[in-house]
């Protein structure tokens, strides 16, 4: 077993038992996480789990979380940026969820140049994890359950795009914005669940986009490249697809701090270039 397969296993065991005790944990939380959101339960609960189990790994230096200030720092090794619980507004409505992994070969803040594995956890009707990784030519996807792990099959985004999940609301979109997503939408079906894992998965599975622009309230757009954007980037572009920040691959973008943000954009390559080509305009 090597370091990535034991951070591997680690999140699998974890996100197992997130899975089996989330409803214990659901309520709304003391307080907001540093980008200034609401915290609820859960997510807190998760962090800790997540801490507590990845941080004793020895190949671990650094833990990063959406929910923390600051980088922790356990010593030598790969720096950890998690977002333990994604998309935990679903909660209240009983609607899927995520883990998101981002696996470092850098002090923190870092591009996505320098991760050597992603893992997304997807706590649907049934738990899965995707894995993507330097050590691997395919993105790998495990079914998680009683505590066991299978591998179910691989990831490549499909050639054809049927779906499409595009954030914000439209009156605080920019025009630019509103004019491509109208196009787009009028050739592809509307798959927005408000998680960004859960709404990946779809794309990953039939193909298309995901997006979450920039807006009036988010104007760097709202996900964080450490903990979402860039490890979302790197499992997607390993599976064939391509990503956006509007100009350049997610992989690309320079965080200005841990809990930077940036307009995020995922999916099939020819639609990832539209967006850049409007944009651009
Ligand atoms: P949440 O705040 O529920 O954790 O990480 C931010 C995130 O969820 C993403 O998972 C999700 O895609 C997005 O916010 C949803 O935002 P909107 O409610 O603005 O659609």
């Amino acid at each position: 077993m090597n370091e990535l397969d034991g951070v591997v296993q680690t999140v699998q065991n974890t996100a197992h038992y997130v899975n089996t005790h989330l409803a214990d944990h659901a309520g709304s939380g003391p307080g907001t996480n540093p980008s200034g959101e609401d915290q609820i339960k859960a997510d807190i609960w998760a962090d800790h789990l997540f801490f507590d189990k990845l941080s004793a790994l020895e190949c671990v230096g650094a833990y990063a979380s959406e929910e923390r200030e600051d980088v922790v720092d356990c010593g030598d090794g790969y720096s950890i940026a998690i977002d333990p619980l994604d998309g935990s507004s679903n909660l209240a409505s009983n609607n899927s969820v995520g883990t998101i992994v981002g696996v470092y070969d850098a002090e923190l803040p870092a591009s996505g140049r320098e991760l050597v594995a992603s893992l997304m956890v997807l706590y649907g009707p049934y738990t899965t994890m995707a894995v993507a990784r330097e050590d691997r030519e395919v993105v790998q996807e495990f079914l998680l359950r009683d505590g066991f792990s299978e591998q179910w099959g691989t990831f490549t985004i499909p050639d054809e795009p049927t779906v499409i999940g595009l954030a914000g609301k439209t009156s605080e979109r920019t025009d630019t914005f509103n004019a491509l997503a109208r196009e787009l939408e009028h050739d592809l079906k509307l798959r927005y669940g408000g998680a960004t894992v859960a709404d990946l998965a779809q794309v990953l599975e039939y193909g298309g986009l995901f997006g979450y622009p920039a807006t009036t309230s988010n104007p760097e757009g709202k996900l964080r490249v450490h903990f979402e954007s860039a490890p979302l980037a790197y499992l997607i572009e390993a599976g064939g697809g391509g990503s956006t920040d509007g100009q350049q691959s997610l992989l690309d973008v320079d965080p200005d701090g841990l809990h930077a943000r940036t307009p995020t954009f995922l999916g099939n390559e020819e639609l990832v270039e539209r967006v850049e080509s409007a944009l651009s305009e």
